[in-house]
């Protein structure tokens, strides 16, 4: 049985999973309008996992004999500069979500639910993988500058991403 103080932030986990998911969905069409189709693509997608993320949590805490939540939700950005700009951004929330499942993760260790530090390991392996792909995706942005060949050449890649990523399981 899940205790309070763990089912808690789990909920709070599954905002932020389903937070990520919409703020996905909102840059895919940005990106659909702006002339980006493969960004586009790969952030559908993207936006996808997350919501993968969020059913993984709430099957999770309610399996335990929790109540899993849907808590409130703000309106995501909607408009970017760049596509640097909007990679950026993805960057920086997936730093923020990655420090928060660290969190759990601490308490859970502290609280000796060693269930839920099992549980969390998928989710530190997955946020490293994101990070590391974002990063990469950002640094040949970057590269480019406003070459627009260059980018358009980036935009086929992520075209190319999107449909060869495999599925996130499901618990
Ligand atoms: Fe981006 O992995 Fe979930 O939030």
């Amino acid at each position: 049985m899940i205790n309070n103080n763990i089912e808690s932030v789990l909920n709070k986990q599954i905002q932020k999973e389903e937070f990520s998911s919409r703020l996905y969905l909102s840059m895919a069409m940005w990106c659909e309008v702006n002339g980006f189709p493969g960004a586009s693509s790969f952030l559908y997608r993207h936006a996808e996992e997350e919501r993968l993320h969020q059913l993984k949590i709430i099957h999770y805490v309610n399996d335990r004999g929790g109540k899993a939540l849907l808590l409130d939700q703000e309106e995501p950005a909607s408009e970017f500069s760049s596509l640097q700009d909007l990679f950026e951004q993805i960057l920086v929330h997936e730093e923020y979500i990655t420090g928060h499942i660290n969190q759990i993760y601490g308490l859970a260790v502290e609280e000796k639910d060693y269930t839920t530090g099992n549980f969390l390991q998928w989710f530190i392996s997955e946020q490293l993988e994101e990070e590391k792909l974002v990063k990469n995706i950002l640094d040949k942005i970057k590269l480019v500058g406003n070459d627009k060949t260059g980018m358009f050449h980036i935009d086929k890649e992520l075209a190319t991403i999107a449909t060869a990523k495999p599925e996130s399981p499901v618990a």
